[in-house]
């Protein structure tokens, strides 16, 4: 076990024998996603002291209004990661398409692609409840010096070399596994350094809390319905509690260190659901397997799916194992 209070730059330099053929890539790649977090952080801890609330007009690929904070972040993200010479390509839920970062060297060797929600559940800003950052990263499958290709973004879940999120809260984490279990750090932002808080991060086997939007209840199909009243039956360990801020990264968290589940279903105004495969299901569905929790569609595991779009959508179980498998014996019926 890790001791507390370890720095992540010293974390990340323990753990290089990770990668015996390492060339400090990945490294690197963990140390730009920190100094982003640390800007982001800072413009969302002022958000509601200058004019970067309040949607910044544009409308995103999911046709959802582009917050200002949203487009900020996207940007300092994008930004950071495009000049250290270690990414060939970047997929945003705030761009359409992925974009291709050009090296300086002519060769350009770099290996990774990395895909972002550079700021879930951005709807909660103009309302001081907590968002977050979403990262995933794979190794690209296309010829190094080659230009990056769509089938370097497509890949399972399962291919990830390492997933992410930064938690803008009451206090502002960085969460991470690079598929060798899951610590947090918690940023002293007096310093600007972020420490080890939450070594080896793992889900509860079971827990009491379910976290879905119960508003859509009536959309939603059988299997979740019957679910749902399982949760609040009197039997047991039951009544669970009802727990949903609407915002993936926080109830993810939260569930991760109480015990729980978290579902966005398809249902029938939604029909894959509306949460992204590649840049939310997956790095948080590698992170819940890393902790030993479970993420699934509903039927199947997550990190098996073969992505066909970009943006594509699919039904999100995640959590305390045991919770997930009960859920998924409800969908089976
Ligand atoms: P709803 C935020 O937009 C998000 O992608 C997740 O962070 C959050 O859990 C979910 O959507 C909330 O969606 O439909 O319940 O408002």
């Amino acid at each position: 076990m890790e001791k507390r209070n370890t720095t992540l730059g010293e974390f990340i330099i323990e753990h290089e024998s990770y990668f015996p053929y390492s060339t400090g890539e990945l490294s690197k790649l963990i140390n730009a996603l920190r100094l982003a977090a640390k800007v982001v952080n800072y413009e969302v801890n002022k958000a509601g002291l200058v004019d970067i609330l309040g949607a910044a007009g544009d409308i995103n690929v999911q046709g959802e209004n582009q917050q200002k904070l949203d487009v900020l972040a996207n940007d300092k993200f994008i930004r950071t990661l495009s000049n250290r010479e270690i990414v060939c390509g970047i997929a945003s839920e705030e761009e359409e398409h992925f974009i291709t970062i050009n090296s300086n060297d002519k060769q350009n060797r770099n290996k990774y692609v990395v895909l972002i929600d550079p700021l879930d559940g951005s709807s909660n800003i103009d309302v001081n409840v907590s968002v977050g950052t979403i990262f995933s990263i794979y190794r690209r499958v296309t010829p190094v010096g080659t230009p990056v290709t769509m089938e370097d973004f497509l890949q399972p879940g399962k291919n990830q070399v390492a997933a992410g999120y930064i938690v803008y809260g009451t206090s502002t984490m960085l969460v991470y596994t690079t598929g060798h279990g899951v610590n947090g750090f918690t940023l002293n932002p007096a310093i600007g350094t972020f420490y080890l808080s939450h070594p080896d991060m793992e889900f509860p086997e079971t827990g009491n809390i379910y976290s879905v939007n119960e508003g859509n209840y009536i959309h939603f199909p059988q299997g979740v319905k019957s679910y749902i009243k399982y949760c609040q039956m009197e039997e047991g360990e039951r009544p669970y509690t009802s727990r949903y801020i609407g915002s993936l990264v926080s109830d993810f968290h939260r569930n991760m260190i109480k015990g729980g589940i978290y579902i966005y279903p398809k249902s029938s105004i939604a029909s894959n659901g509306k949460l992204r495969l590649l840049y939310e299901c997956n790095p948080m569905a590698l992170i819940a397997e890393q902790a030993n929790g479970k993420a699934s569609d509903g039927f199947g595991r997550i990190l098996d799916i073969q992505p066909k779009e970009l943006h594509e959508r699919v039904p999100f179980f995640c959590g305390s194992r045991k919770m997930v498998e009960k859920a998924e014996e409800f969908m089976r019926g």
